[in-house]
């Protein structure tokens, strides 16, 4: 039996990381997260482009028009969708999360989801750094794991 499966250390590659600044103070803990997860696996900051556009809606976009610059071996999306009062919330994201993982299939690229969807700030708050971790920084791992996977999966064919 065969078994593939990627690994976070050592997997030194081009990461994009598409950032939303709607909910800053939330999303910038994030992208703090992911920063530090892949330099403490040994990306260096040259192999890290950060991109910001202006709220989650407008992620895909931006993922897909860098993982089709053929400059990234993975895109990593950040952003926060706080539950509102109106049905915005739905619309955003289920909409950013379809879009990414429609990209990710069209291109080929890992293109990581670190885009909070959470009913309360108090939430978001817990998962940008306290209680529930940093899932910027899983977002990071995600991205170097699947890196590591698709190297070892071209050398199949
Ligand atoms: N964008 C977010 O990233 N998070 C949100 O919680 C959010 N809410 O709640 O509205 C949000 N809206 C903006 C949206 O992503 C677009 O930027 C906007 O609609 C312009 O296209």
């Amino acid at each position: 039996m065969k078994i593939l499966s990627g690994e976070f250390a050592g997997t030194i590659a081009n990461y994009a990381l598409v950032v939303s600044r709607f909910n800053s103070y939330i999303v910038d803990s994030l992208e703090s997260g992911a920063i530090a997860a892949l330099r403490q696996h040994g990306v260096g900051d040259a192999n890290i482009t950060v991109m910001r556009v202006p709220g989650a809606l407008e992620l895909p976009l931006a993922a897909k028009k860098a993982a089709d610059s053929g400059a990234f071996d993975a895109v990593i999306a950040l952003g926060a969708v706080i539950r509102g009062s109106t049905y915005h919330f739905e619309i955003v994201s289920n909409e950013s999360a379809r879009g990414l993982a429609d990209i990710a299939q069209a291109t080929g690229l890992p293109v990581i989801n670190g885009v909070l969807t959470v009913d309360t700030i108090e939430q978001a708050i817990e998962r940008a750094g306290t209680k529930a971790g940093n899932k910027g920084g899983d977002a990071a791992l995600a991205a170097m794991e699947m890196v590591s996977l698709m190297r070892k999966l071209e050398t199949l064919s």
